[in-house]
């Protein structure tokens, strides 16, 4: 059972304790203001799209959590011990063993980042005109998917769809939806369920162990394997022991070995939850499976126990691993991503509910009702709150959704928003004060913020590198 808690005291206790960082600084990295006519000038030369910025032009950097993490003293002491021998290096059965001992998966194949990963599961399992459901998608795993042939069905529940929603597990998956898929198409059509944990489109919002339990039960009576995009799968662990009955004594370490357990295997970006800078595998029990995978991986990323990464790589890696399931590093990680939520909530800035655990999202189409959801503004906002203050976000709404490949049209996500992405021990909580403050007093002059349309768009994964420009003159975003 879910525990039918009050999750607006929950936030207030996060906030009530008095924390602070759970690390002392070691080495610093200068970061600059510039002024909002320097800033006005960058965001023109970046065709309004905050990924197109260059990093120096940027005060506060919250575009993303990926590869953005401080290493810790021991990670870049592990960077030393690398073993950079092509075949068999100690690094790599060093991470192996890791990813037994935390994940519990038996075989492990190292990928550049989480996408190598991504790419030879879907390769090796999807069939064309295949389905594959999934709570919410992940825009390069949706990639790698269709590119396969497969097509993704969402089966996440309705509340994840609505900003507004109090569910605590907006990640779980709709066991009805599945089922009705896979009589409708039949398990030989579905080669895989991919199950996302934490949600990152939907808010960062976690899956309870409750639901992976009866997702476990469903796809094993239609004999449909389980691959979790375990991504940010520390942060779910940590946020199932906070807010699911009877799971608050549990280690998050524990916890997490309990959510692998429902699964057969996983895609990780280590780029997140791993507190690396770059780096990612692929895990399976399925024997099978990994020697198919081995043969592949030399292909795209590299010799089976390198795969893109060199040895140094590969052990900060396993380290940050067992680093990632720290109960205080997670409650300080966590809880800063609420104390930054809970300024805005307390403002009266819409924001995705409840707080998920690596962003806080602001609901773009709440923040600004002047404009339609052709008018992009998601896009608009982030580009109008780095003018303002020098804040990156990013953009997860209309553009990121992409066109649907069979029709050509736009796809409308029900959800348009503009992720303020935490990175992992980087920012303190003055930082997160500042940004509330910037995106406070962008509230009240949202209704100057004008719409954008689309003068440059690529064809797969658009929201990389597309160009926009203003809808009209204006004082936020400047002349036309
Ligand atoms: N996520 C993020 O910023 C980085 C690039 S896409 C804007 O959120 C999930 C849930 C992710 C993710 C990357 C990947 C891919 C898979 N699943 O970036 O290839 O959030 O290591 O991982 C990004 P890689």
């Amino acid at each position: 059972m879910i525990a039918l808690f009050n999750l607006t005291s929950l936030e207030v206790q996060c906030m009530e304790q008095i924390r602070a960082e759970p690390y002392r600084i070691k080495m610093v990295e200068p970061i600059k203001q510039t002024t909002r006519e320097e800033r006005l000038r960058a965001i023109r030369e970046a065709g309004y799209n905050t990924f197109l910025l260059k990093s120096e032009d940027v005060y506060i950097d919250l575009l993303t959590d990926s590869g953005t993490s401080a290493m810790s003293d021991r990670q870049w002491a592990a960077m030393m011990l690398g073993d950079e021998a092509y075949s068999g290096s100690r690094n790599f059965y060093h991470l192996v063993e890791t990813v037994r001992e935390i994940y519990g998966f038996r075989y492990v194949i190292p990928t550049h980042q989480g996408r190598g990963a991504e790419h030879i599961l879907a390769t090796l399992l999807i069939k064309p005109r295949d389905y594959v459901p999934w709570n919410m998608y992940f825009t390069t795993t949706r990639a790698h998917q269709e590119r396969a042939g497969g097509q993704f069905v969402d089966v996440i529940i309705d509340e994840a769809h609505d900003p507004a929603a109090e569910h605590p597990f907006k990640g779980n998956v709709d066991l009805d939806k599945l089922e009705n898929l896979i009589k409708k198409v039949g398990p030989d059509k579905i080669p895989y369920l991919s199950l996302a944990v934490t949600v990152n489109m939907a808010g960062g919002q976690p899956v309870s162990l409750e639901n992976l339990r009866k997702t476990r039960e469903l796809c094993s009576r239609y004999g449909i394997p389980i691959y979790f995009d375990a991504t940010r799968c520390a942060e779910n662990a940590y946020l199932i022991q906070q807010r699911e009955e009877g799971q608050r004594h549990r280690p998050v370490r524990e916890i997490l070995r309990e959510m692998m357990s429902y699964g057969d295997g996983c895609t990780m970006s280590g780029k997140k939850d791993c507190l690396v800078n770059i780096g990612g595998f692929l895990a399976t029990n399925d024997r099978e499976l990994y020697e198919r995978a081995t043969e592949i991986v030399t292909l795209f990323e590299g010799f089976p126990t390198y795969g893109g990464l060199a040895g140094r790589d590969m052990e900060a890696m396993a380290v940050g691993i067992r680093e990632m399931v720290d109960d205080a590093y997670l409650a300080h990680r966590v809880g800063q991503v609420a104390y930054l939520g809970q300024q805005l909530i307390d403002a009266g800035v819409p924001i995705v509910r409840p707080i998920g655990g690596h962003a806080v999202f602001l609901d773009a189409r709440a923040f600004l009702p002047h404009l339609s959801q052709d008018q992009l503004p998601a896009q608009a906002l982030a580009a109008a709150l780095y003018v303002e203050s020098g804040v990156r976000a990013m953009e997860r709404g209309i553009v990121s959704a992409g066109r649907d490949p069979k029709t050509g049209d736009h796809r409308y996500p029900k959800l348009e928003l503009v992720r303020l992405t935490i990175p992992r021990r980087v920012y303190t909580d003055r930082h997160m004060d500042v940004v509330a403050q910037a995106v406070v007093n962008l509230h009240r002059e949202a209704e100057d913020i004008p719409g954008l349309e689309f003068v440059y768009e690529p064809a797969t994964l658009r929201f990389f590198t597309a160009r926009f420009r203003p809808l009209r003159d204006s004082r936020i975003l400047g002349p036309r």
